[in-house]
């Protein structure tokens, strides 16, 4: 996929109705700081588009963003971020059941997971919930500039060992270095064809 228009759509607090609601979605999971913005970034290769942040847990919203006037990609807020209130919390997990259990054009979701680390619990946690859900998913392991190549291998089989993906499917990436984003590209692509074919299911 060439990225040709990227632009930012809306915040929501609460998942509802968006002005470019009903195109193919692609959603952003991970940890707070695990790098979903700067891949948002990076992808689209517009460097303000997804607000970064320095300190975790700062993106309590929704973020949406329409590619090329073809799909929206969903930037959910984070999780595992430390020192949380219970009503922050409660009220994360009420913004993720509300995206989760609304939307119609979920088509696949990017789970990131920094690749220095074992998965959390949290990770674990997500994982689960989209197989649960038969949410289609691609791992992608972030930062992966932060360690050698021969790191990176070992900690890729650590990563798909706990979260029972095969090493062909798990997708190291860099926002630093771009290394995966032509990956990610096709993967979206991939996504936009499949979504293209159902619509046109029903006449044949
Ligand atoms: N070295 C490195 N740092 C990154 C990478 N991606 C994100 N970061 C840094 O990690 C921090 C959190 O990134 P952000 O995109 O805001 O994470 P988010 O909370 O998941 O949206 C920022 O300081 C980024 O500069 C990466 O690929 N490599
Ligand atoms: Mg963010």
């Amino acid at each position: 996929m060439i990225i040709k228009t990227a632009e930012f759509v809306t915040s929501m607090s609460k998942y509802g109705p968006f002005a470019t609601a009903g195109l193919p979605e692609i959603a952003f999971a991970g940890r707070s700081n695990v790098g979903k913005s700067s891949m948002i970034n990076c992808i689209t290769g517009r460097n303000g588009l997804a607000r970064t942040s320095q300190s975790p847990g700062r993106t309590r919203l929704i973020n949406v963003f329409l590619i090329n006037q073809q799909m929206n990609l969903v930037d959910l807020p984070g999780y595992g971020f430390a020192r949380v209130s219970r009503s922050e919390l409660q009220s994360w997990g009420a913004m993720m059941d509300g995206y989760f259990g609304n939307t119609d054009c979920l088509k696949h979701v990017f789970h990131l997971v920094d690749i220095r680390h074992e998965p959390s619990k949290e990770d674990r946690e997500m994982n689960a919930f989209l197989r649960a859900n038969g949410f289609a998913f691609t791992v992608i392991a972030t930062k992966a500039d932060k360690v050698s190549y021969s790191q990176q291998k070992s900690n890729l089989n650590m990563i798909c060992r706990t979260l029972q993906v095969q090493p062909w499917q798990i997708i190291p990436f860099s926002s630093k270095t771009k290394a995966g984003r032509a990956e990610i590209l096709n993967r979206m692509e991939e996504v936009c064809r499949e979504s293209e074919g159902e619509e046109q299911e029903p006449n044949g």
